[in-house]
């Protein structure tokens, strides 16, 4: 089964956006990790290293995700971990369109990145297409290797 860590960064505390996903995660057929709020950054990585996980979900929802999430991804090639990232909830304080918000952390290497209006069923639906492809990938060099 395909595991998914989750949970919210830093000093956050809202917990409800994370149980809503949890379930959803669990009802689309994946297992998931629920390391709850305030979840460190080496937290998620320890978690995403013991239990092979295929993606790291973080969610934010007090407006301090950018902070939280410095140097996340340089920690993680560290740990060598390669795996898929998305973020999502309230990511940033102010009037920056969400547009901007989104740019902010794709440069800072998230895969995907959700506002606070998402459906999960949208980011379960990417989960899924961005996992395919990385299998399939994965397979043709492995093929590519063989030959
Ligand atoms: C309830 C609430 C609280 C409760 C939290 C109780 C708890 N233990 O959960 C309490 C009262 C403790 C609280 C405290 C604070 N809060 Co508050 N809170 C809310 C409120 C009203 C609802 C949040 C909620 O539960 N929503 C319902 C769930 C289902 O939705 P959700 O959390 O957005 O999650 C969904 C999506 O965002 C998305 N999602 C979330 N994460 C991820 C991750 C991924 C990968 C994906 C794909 C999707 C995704 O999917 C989720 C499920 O559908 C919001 C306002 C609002 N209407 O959103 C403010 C809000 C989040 N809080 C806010 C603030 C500022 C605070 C405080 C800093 C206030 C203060 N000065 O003390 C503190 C922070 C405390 C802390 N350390 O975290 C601000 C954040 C502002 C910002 N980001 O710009 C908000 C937006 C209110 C506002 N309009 O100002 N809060």
């Amino acid at each position: 089964m395909r595991t998914v860590i989750l949970g919210v960064i830093g000093s956050d505390a809202h917990v409800v956006g994370i149980t809503i996903l949890e379930r959803a995660f669990e009802a689309a057929g994946f297992e998931v990790v629920n390391l709850g709020v305030q979840t460190s950054q080496s937290e998620f990585i320890e978690a995403a290293a013991e239990h092979d996980a295929e993606a790291i979900l973080v969610s934010s929802l007090y407006g301090h995700a950018e902070q939280d999430c410095q140097d996340f991804h340089r920690a993680m090639d560290e740990a060598g971990l390669d795996v898929t990232t998305y973020i999502g909830g309230n990511l940033a304080v102010g009037q920056d369109s969400f547009d901007e918000t989104r740019k902010t952390f794709r440069e800072m290497g998230f895969d995907r990145v959700f506002d606070s209006e998402t459906d999960p069923q949208e980011a379960i639906e990417a989960l899924k297409a961005d996992l395919g492809h990385r299998s399939r990938e994965a397979a043709s060099e492995r093929t590519r290797l063989r030959s």
